[in-house]
């Protein structure tokens, strides 16, 4: 097809007409062949003596931890060994606690960032792991009262509205993090936040810090990472920013803590939401976040050095 420009013009028809039957040729042949191909497999797979038992146990390696799983579990250790209490929270919340609670009234502007499916009886789908803060804030409330901190985890998968690229997921997960007892403050938050990078990372990362808007925490910040994927240059997976935005935090904005019936003349509080999905890409340099919910185990399953037998197999062993 590409020699026909070189054809003089009175030849071109008739060379366009015989190449044209020339593949046509060829691409029957082609499907006459694969049919023929086809055909005999399923006869080979009828006629076979060997068969397929499903209830044998299966010899090859059974499954890995997904690297969120695994980054997860990290962070949680972290956590762990600094006196934090690793909470678990449901997935669907209501408008109360995912907005209200956190001093984001109805109609304020913040929700439109977060639109997420909605469901009958005032119930919807989680869009951060902010929407636990009152309750987890409720349930320690009376360490509080006996001199105790309230230190608590509680990671999940969150979901939203989102116009999904290499960076941005509709569904992903992220880690909150509170602290509050009496004279907490933003140095208290860098530390922890200090403490937690360099044991993730294991290595030197660049972050900045830089202020972010939040009506739940006064005040409040952005904490980026430098895209570990460019060093920074700019590219797909940090919208050629060099930067992707990891963890905001700030200070418990005092109606939060009146809401959950802290007393927020007394106490001060510190609170953070890691995106565990963003954290993954950068520690594990995964160039783009639809991975993770690919279902692509060939590729999901390299960063893990636990790979499960079957049960069958490990008894043996
Ligand atoms: C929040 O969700 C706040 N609740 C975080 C917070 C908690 C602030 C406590 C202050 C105090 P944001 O929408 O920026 O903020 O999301 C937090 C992090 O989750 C982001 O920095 C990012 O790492 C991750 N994240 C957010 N949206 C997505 C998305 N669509 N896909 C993947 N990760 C996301």
């Amino acid at each position: 097809m590409q020699e026909l420009r070189n054809v003089p013009n009175e030849n071109k028809k008739e060379a366009g007409q015989k190449i044209n039957e020339a593949k046509q040729y060829i691409e029957n042949a082609i499907a006459e062949k694969l049919a023929e191909i086809k055909e005999k497999e399923i006869e080979m797979l009828i006629n076979a003596t060997e068969s397929y038992d499903e209830t044998m146990p299966v010899s090859v390696d059974y499954g890995s931890y997904h690297p969120i799983t695994l980054v997860q579990r990290e962070v949680e250790n972290i956590f762990l060994s600094m006196g934090f209490n690793v909470e678990d929270y449901s997935e669907i919340t209501d408008d109360y606690n995912c907005f209200e609670a956190l001093n984001i009234p109805k109609h304020h502007p913040a929700r439109d960032m977060q639109d997420t499916y909605y469901l009958s009886s005032n119930q919807l789908l989680k869009t951060h792991t902010s929407a636990a803060q009152n309750t987890i804030l409720r349930k320690y409330k009376s360490n509080l009262e006996s001199g105790n901190p309230i230190r608590a985890i509680f990671p999940g998968r969150c979901f939203r509205n989102e116009k999904i690229d290499a960076c941005h997921e509709n569904t992903f997960f992220q880690m909150e993090g509170i602290m509050v007892d009496k004279d907490i403050s933003i140095s208290n938050l860098i530390y922890f936040m200090k403490t937690m990078l360099s044991e993730v990372f294991q290595r030197d990362i660049t972050v900045r810090l830089r202020p972010g808007f939040f009506p739940f925490v006064e005040p409040g910040f952005e904490l980026d990472i430098q895209c570990s994927i460019c060093g920074g240059k700019g590219c797909a997976s940090c919208k050629d920013s060099g930067w992707l935005e990891l963890c905001p935090c700030g200070m418990i904005h005092p109606n939060v803590l009146t809401a959950a019936g802290i007393d927020p003349e007394e106490y001060t509080g510190f609170a953070f939401g890691l995106g565990l999905t963003r954290l993954a890409m950068m520690k594990y340099e995964v160039k783009d976040i639809r991975l993770f919910n690919s279902g692509n185990l060939k590729e999901l399953s390299q960063f893990t050095d636990v790979s499960f037998t079957h049960p069958e197999e490990s008894k043996e062993a």
